[in-house]
């Protein structure tokens, strides 16, 4: 009999996280009501999906009745803590809990936990590559698990899982807020301002991150950038071993991953191995580079083989919509980094390039600073164009154009399809044009993975 039979659970928020976890808790034998805003009809995919499993969908409102006996309240990712619902069974003391929580109570095998403000998903898929090439030599007929916040919840997978198996799981900082366990190997990439709108203050946002961590055992790895002062500040969390990822060697014997002089090495228990030379690597900027130094300290951690790190980095093409390369037109290269949801990664993005860029910005401020970006746009951008509700916001914050001055112009346009347009009119040979738009893609979008296929289909479609 497991552990929740007979258990009444509310699960809030109807997508994929709510889904899979009513299923799961529905078959261990709890009694699970799901609830959702949106109206019943705008929840077809989710009923057919959980048609026989006796989950019961409450919908169209989130009704404080249905707390009424409940053991257990689960939180799906883009639940606000702020919504009554929820601030009522706070006051009602009804303990609360989400997928990748109980994934980490109930998960037979190693958890490879990864967070961070940017950089996680690609860090999970290039871990999960380089798991599957040690996994093919090193342990055949076991399996390697990658999901989370990436898209897919393990949650679903955990019947099929084995105690050989590693699962691999982007853990959002909305999933974090609230968790209780913290992984095996857990790696915090990087801490900017991200979601404030969500989490109000950096502390509450950088204390939800904290969780990956902070419920760590003697035996278990922190994965941690020694070039971030906010990630720094979380050493003395640290309860087991500590490794650290930056750019520059460290001063001491460490144990860390660094870059010199055009290659990558691990310093693990006083040895230093070289890992590849960094123009094997196929992703641009050094926010890559970031994120390939962090994947091979987690592989180290994961006791991964040095050959099985060497194929799986060559042999990583990136994640869609992130800086991912579209097609060559009117002479220039065309980008997709529709995943660039806060000035930040926009900067990043902008970064990642040499050559003369057009850039399309805007989609929906999350209330977060834009100053460092209007600099860093009349410095690097000859042509700004942009879009959607945060484009009046960043106008302001980029100021005028002037003559001799970047940027040379400056269009606004209502839709990301219009913005389009615009670059294919001001575009010229050699140019990058940039979707790194700073902002979400709500205010046009289902998310960010619409937008990006979207502005693909638009960009191919130029003639
Ligand atoms: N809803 C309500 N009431 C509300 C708000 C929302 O009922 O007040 C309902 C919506 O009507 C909708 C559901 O909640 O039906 C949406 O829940 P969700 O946003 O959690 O959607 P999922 O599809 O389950 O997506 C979640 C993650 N979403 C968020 O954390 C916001 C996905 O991360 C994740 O890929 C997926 O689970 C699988 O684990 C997306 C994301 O944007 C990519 N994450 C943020 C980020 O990366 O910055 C954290």
């Amino acid at each position: 009999m497991s552990r929740w039979n007979g258990k009444k659970v509310v699960m809030i928020g109807a997508a994929r996280q709510g889904v899979a976890l009513s299923r799961f808790l529905a078959q261990k034998g709890a009694s699970v009501i799901l609830n959702d805003r949106r109206p019943i009809e705008a929840l077809t995919d989710a009923q057919e999906s959980l048609s026989g499993t006796g989950v019961e969908l409450v919908a169209g409102s989130h009704p404080i009745e249905i707390l009424e006996g409940a053991d257990l309240v689960c939180l799906s990712g883009g639940i606000p803590q702020n919504l009554s619902l929820v601030q009522e069974a706070s006051r009602l003391n009804i303990p609360f809990s989400n997928d990748s929580q109980i994934f980490l109570e109930e998960a037979p095998c190693t958890v490879i936990g990864i967070t961070g403000s940017s950089g996680k998903t690609t860090t999970t898929a290039l871990v999960g590559e380089i798991a599957r090439k040690h996994y093919e030599i090193r342990k055949p007929g076991f399996n390697v698990w990658v999901g989370g916040n990436i898209g897919n919840p393990l949650i679903q997978d955990i019947d099929q899982m084995q105690a050989d198996d590693i699962a691999v799981v982007e853990l959002s900082s909305f999933q974090l807020e609230i968790m209780t366990r913290s992984p095996q190997i857990a790696a915090v990439l990087n801490l900017t301002p991200n979601h404030l709108d969500r989490h109000k203050t950096m502390s509450k946002y950088i204390a939800a991150k904290a969780n990956i961590l902070t419920h760590q055992s003697p035996g278990d790895v922190a994965i941690l950038n020694r070039d971030d002062i906010l990630v720094r500040e979380l050493y003395p969390e640290v309860v087991g071993r500590r490794i650290t990822f930056g750019i520059n060697p460290p001063h001491d014997k460490q144990d860390s991953t660094y870059y010199k002089r055009g290659k990558l090495y691990l310093q693990a228990s006083g040895q230093i191995a070289k890992i590849l030379k960094s123009e094997l690597i196929n992703l641009r900027g050094t926010h890559n580079l970031y994120n390939v130094l962090a994947a091979v300290a987690i592989s180290a951690a994961a006791r991964f083989s040095l050959q099985a790190i060497y194929d799986g980095i060559v042999s990583f093409e990136g994640v869609p919509h992130r800086l991912e390369f579209i097609r060559q037109w009117g002479g220039a290269d065309w980008y997709d980094d529709s995943i660039a949801t806060s000035p930040e990664r926009a900067m990043a993005g902008i970064d990642s390039f040499e050559e003369p860029i057009v850039l399309l910005a805007g989609g929906q401020d999350k209330d977060l600073p834009w100053e460092e970006f209007g600099k860093k746009v009349r410095q690097r951008v000859d042509h700004l164009i942009l879009f959607g509700e945060a484009g009046d916001l960043i106008r302001a914050v980029v100021g005028e154009v002037g003559t001799e001055q970047r940027p040379f112009t400056i269009d606004q346009s209502e839709t990301l399809e219009e913005a389009v347009k615009k670059a294919s009119e001001r575009v010229e040979p050699g140019d990058v044009v940039l979707l790194s738009p700073g902002g979400t893609s709500f205010d046009e979008f289902i998310d960010f993975e619409e937008r990006g296929k979207r502005f693909k289909q638009w960009v191919k479609e130029l003639s």
